[in-house]
């Protein structure tokens, strides 16, 4: 009697208990990954893991937009795998994978881009910018590239993305793709909403602070990447540009400077403002040798663990077995509503 009782009220408490959110974000294999990829994304999702649903996979199909060296994009995508473990992803809590092991995000990609505008596509920001930078393989993949990100997100009714402030365009393109796909056919898509990091957010490149730290930066001073050395770690931080000025403070037009400020705050954990009080009086000399020693210490655990990590491949081989099994039975689910809905025969096998 007591037992029933007890169990009646477990069933009514899970009733009333919310449904904790789901999480997708991902990375694409397309390079060594930067502390803008850190600051911006994969360091900001393990906080997220105590109590949300979080998928993150390395986006290897997305990489292939651009052309890649079949070999290195191998390599690459077992290193961002082993990243994201290092920088404190638990396999136990998350589900990891790489999406070209789960199918349904290319099916998906396809129906979805029947429902996606040629105009909408064409306002891209990042697909105007690689159009500049890869003019002589401006390929379709690159156009649609929005609606196969639109795909991974809607295949797991994802609640939030989180991302750096440079992929907001494309989870704004992937709500109004699902949407008008609701719209049409009822509830099929949780409406995805981002979420954008703090000061880690839009990192600049060291070199010109005008532009995005990224990985395919041709100037290898512009950007840290995670498995930088701490010595190669404080020399580019030394030749970082700054500004005329002399004084550790923020200001319009001060791109360095600015940079600097959120690149220390966010390693070292306080608010710019804090940071700005810390280097009163200090020029930018001492300042620049901070920012360094901090992202040093930032970095030196996820570069260790990455290395230890790449040593054991079994070990990571199993993580992605298990997560695309995972991930394809919540993906073929919404994927079979998608096809119901738009009229398919349903599958015979
Ligand atoms: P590429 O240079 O090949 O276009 P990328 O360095 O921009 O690549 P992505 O794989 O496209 O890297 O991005 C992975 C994640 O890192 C995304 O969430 C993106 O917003 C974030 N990110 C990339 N660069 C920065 C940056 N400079 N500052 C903050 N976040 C960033
Ligand atoms: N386009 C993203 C990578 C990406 C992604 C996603 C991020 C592909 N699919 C789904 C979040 C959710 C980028 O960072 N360049």
């Amino acid at each position: 009697m007591i037992e029933e009782k007890i169990e009646q009220k477990q069933e009514t408490e899970a009733q009333q208990a919310p449904r904790p959110k789901t999480v997708f974000s991902g990375v694409q294999p397309s390079g060594k990954l930067t502390l803008g990829n850190y600051l911006g994304a994969m360091g900001n999702w393990v906080a997220l893991q105590e109590e949300n649903r979080c998928i993150f996979s390395v986006v290897d199909l997305h990489s292939i937009t651009v052309r890649q060296e079949p070999a290195a994009l191998r390599r690459q995508t077992l290193e961002v795998l082993a990243q994201y473990i290092a920088c404190g992803i638990d396999p136990e809590k998350s589900l990891l994978f790489i999406q070209s092991h789960v199918s349904a995000h290319a099916e998906l990609s396809w129906v979805l881009n029947c429902y996606t505008m040629f105009g909408e596509l064409s306002r891209m920001t990042q697909f105007k910018d690689k159009s500049k930078t890869h003019a002589d393989n401006v390929n379709a993949g690159l156009f649609t590239y929005p609606v196969l990100m639109a795909s991974d997100i809607l295949l797991y009714q994802t609640d939030f993305v989180p991302v750096g402030q440079d992929q907001k365009q494309h989870v704004e393109i992937a709500r109004d793709i699902a949407e008008r796909f609701n719209g049409i056919y009822g509830n099929v898509f949780t409406v995805p909403e981002p979420r954008i990091a703090g000061t880690g957010a839009r990192i600049m490149s060291l070199a010109d602070p005008t532009k995005k730290m990224s990985k395919s930066d041709k100037n290898q001073n512009a950007f840290v990447l995670l498995m930088d050395k701490p010595e190669d770690i404080m020399r580019k931080f030394k030749r970082a540009v700054t500004d005329s000025g002399s004084e550790v403070r923020r200001g319009e037009g001060k791109h360095g400077v600015n940079n600097l400020i959120a690149i220390y705050s966010a390693a070292a954990g306080c608010t710019p403002e804090a940071a700005e009080e810390r280097f009163a009086g200090k020029g930018y000399g001492d300042f620049k040798k901070a920012v360094g020693e901090a992202v040093v210490e930032v970095l030196r655990p996820v570069r260790e663990k990455t290395e230890d990590l790449l040593n054991n491949k079994d070990y990571l081989e199993k993580v992605y077995t298990q997560g695309a099994e995972n991930a394809s039975r919540i993906a073929r689910r919404t994927l079979e509503k998608v096809y119901k809905k738009v009229g398919f025969i349903k599958k015979p096998f």
